[in-house]
């Protein structure tokens, strides 16, 4: 490859043929959920049951035997691997399927389905089993303090992540969207970051997102036939 730094953005789209559902499909989950009832601080405040509940039935999904990372999960990892310049990945999707391809040089800037935060202390912790508003945090011993650990509308990705992609977005020569719809800001904006530093700009894809016209280039088709044919 003749690029130095590399900046690959990915979403729900690459994750797909994981068998982990996209949201804005016609069977996404935006399509049995609505938003503002799950993925809002102001519905974990009304209705903390709901929210868990539906992290936790895509908790257990993602620990399912057969969920595991895809052709295009795996070239990516093959790919940080065998680059010589800076790769970074940035990944809106809080499944674990790029560190399970093998990916380290990771920011997952919408949180971790497998992380719970207590709202007390901000403490992170791994956690693997369905959760509810009378769990009992393990750091300040109180009853629904917990909440996923997931960067809902209306929040702020984490600052010092958000540093550091944009640190890296303002020095890449290329950048890689991947199995995104391009609805979601900031992620949506980064493309145009990309482009005025004079990046080149690839959108993989199932069909055009809605941040086509900002790439220049394009390849529509399954993610994990098409990046695997991209990055080798
Ligand atoms: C395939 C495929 C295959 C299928 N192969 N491809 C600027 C302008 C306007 C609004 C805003 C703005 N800045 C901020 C906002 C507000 C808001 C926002 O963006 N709203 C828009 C809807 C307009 N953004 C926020 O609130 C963000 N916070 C923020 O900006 O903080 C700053 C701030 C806050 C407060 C005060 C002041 C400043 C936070 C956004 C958090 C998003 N969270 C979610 C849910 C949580 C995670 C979870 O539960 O999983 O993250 S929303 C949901 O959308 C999820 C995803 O990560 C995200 C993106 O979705 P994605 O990945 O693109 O999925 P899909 O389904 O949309 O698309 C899949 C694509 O794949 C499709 O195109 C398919 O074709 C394709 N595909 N199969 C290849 N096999």
């Amino acid at each position: 490859m003749q690029y130095q730094n590399i900046v690959i953005l990915t979403g729900a789209g690459i994750s797909a043929e994981s068998g982990i559902r996209t949201f804005r499909a016609a069977d996404g989950l935006w399509e049995n959920h609505r938003i503002e009832d799950v993925a809002t601080p102001e519905a974990f405040a009304r209705n903390p049951e709901l929210v868990h509940q539906f992290y936790n039935q895509r908790r257990e999904q993602l620990l399912l035997p057969d969920i595991g990372p895809n052709p295009a999960h795996l070239a990516l990892a093959k790919l940080e691997q065998n680059f010589k310049g800076a790769l970074l990945l940035v990944t809106q999707n809080i499944d674990n399927l790029h560190e399970r391809a093998g990916s380290r040089n990771l920011i997952h800037m919408h949180g971790e389905l497998l992380n719970l935060r207590c709202t007390t202390s901000g403490q992170v912790f791994t956690h693997h089993k369905p959760v509810g508003p009378d769990a009992r945090c393990g750091c300040c011993g109180q009853m629904g303090t917990l909440r996923p650990d997931i960067v809902w509308f209306g929040e702020m990705p984490m600052p010092m992540q958000m540093e550091l992609i944009y640190d890296a977005l303002e020095s890449c020569d290329l950048f890689i969207s991947i199995g995104t719809s391009g609805h979601v800001y900031p992620a949506a904006g980064f493309v145009e970051v990309a482009n005025r530093v004079g990046a080149e700009t690839v959108e993989i894809n199932l069909e055009p997102s809605k941040k086509q016209s900002a790439f220049d280039r394009h390849i529509y088709g399954p993610a994990s036939r098409e990046v695997p044919l991209f990055v080798e």
